[in-house]
């Protein structure tokens, strides 16, 4: 059995056509069915519908082979313990920093609230810029606009969501795009059957 682990919403949505190319083509709907395990027209190749920051560790671990995972989630995680082999240039966005509109840059040490604690850690450091970083699960642009933070460290794609809350975006901190990552054991275990998948992924990317 190979598993796979995707996350619902925009990665699925654009998973879904290179996924197809590879003749990869779930049975269920994740829109639709509650079944966190969506059988494909493989009997045996499965997909596991998870949370975007749980797929590195399905994977890790070996309880999923592949997964796809955004750049962002990754880099947070931060585990040498999987294969990161193709960039499949979906879901793509800026993490970034972001302010109130206008509000003037803080000396000293500033209050940072995202849920990219380590990432927001290392740019911060990497700055001299001395942060406290608040850990949040969601919500960061309400933040600044309620004293709990002078800045956000989000993921931002058209800017609408900062611009809704009174935000402006301010310092790119990487662009982003998801990756493929491979479990370690499985590379070498499922070689036979990940290696084509993975040749496939390459061309149909390249094609585009
Ligand atoms: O939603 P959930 O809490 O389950 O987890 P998640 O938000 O991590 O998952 P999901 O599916 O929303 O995002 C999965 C991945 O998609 C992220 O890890 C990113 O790599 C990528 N991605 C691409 C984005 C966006 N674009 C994006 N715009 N992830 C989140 N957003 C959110 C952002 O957090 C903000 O709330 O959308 C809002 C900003 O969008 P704009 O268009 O208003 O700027
Ligand atoms: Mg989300």
């Amino acid at each position: 059995m190979l598993t796979i682990a995707v996350s619902k919403g925009r990665i699925y949505d654009e998973a879904l056509p290179l996924l197809a190319e590879a003749d990869i083509i779930p049975i269920d709907d994740p829109k639709t069915s509650r079944k966190l395990i969506l059988k494909t027209n493989h009997a045996d190749i499965q997909l596991i519908i998870i949370r975007a920051t749980d797929v590195p560790t399905f994977v890790e671990y070996g309880a999923a082979d592949i997964g796809i995972a955004g750049k962002d989630v990754l880099i947070e995680h931060d585990s040498d313990n999987l294969y990161e082999p193709i960039d499949l240039n979906i879901a793509c966005c800026k993490l970034m920093t972001a302010a109130p509109t206008n509000a003037p840059d803080i000396s000293g040490r500033v209050r940072v609230a995202t849920k990219y604690v380590k990432t927001a850690e290392r740019y911060f450091a990497s700055k001299g810029i001395q942060a406290k970083i608040i850990k949040l699960y969601g919500a960061m642009e309400l933040a600044p606009l309620v004293g709990l933070a002078d800045y956000i460290v989000d993921v931002v794609d058209t800017g609408n969501t900062l611009r809704a809350n009174g935000l402006e975006p301010r310092e790119l901190i990487m662009n982003i795009s998801s990756r493929l990552v491979v479990n370690k054991a499985s590379m070498k275990m499922k070689h036979q059957i990940i290696q084509p998948l993975l040749d496939q992924f390459e061309k149909t990317l390249a094609a585009r």
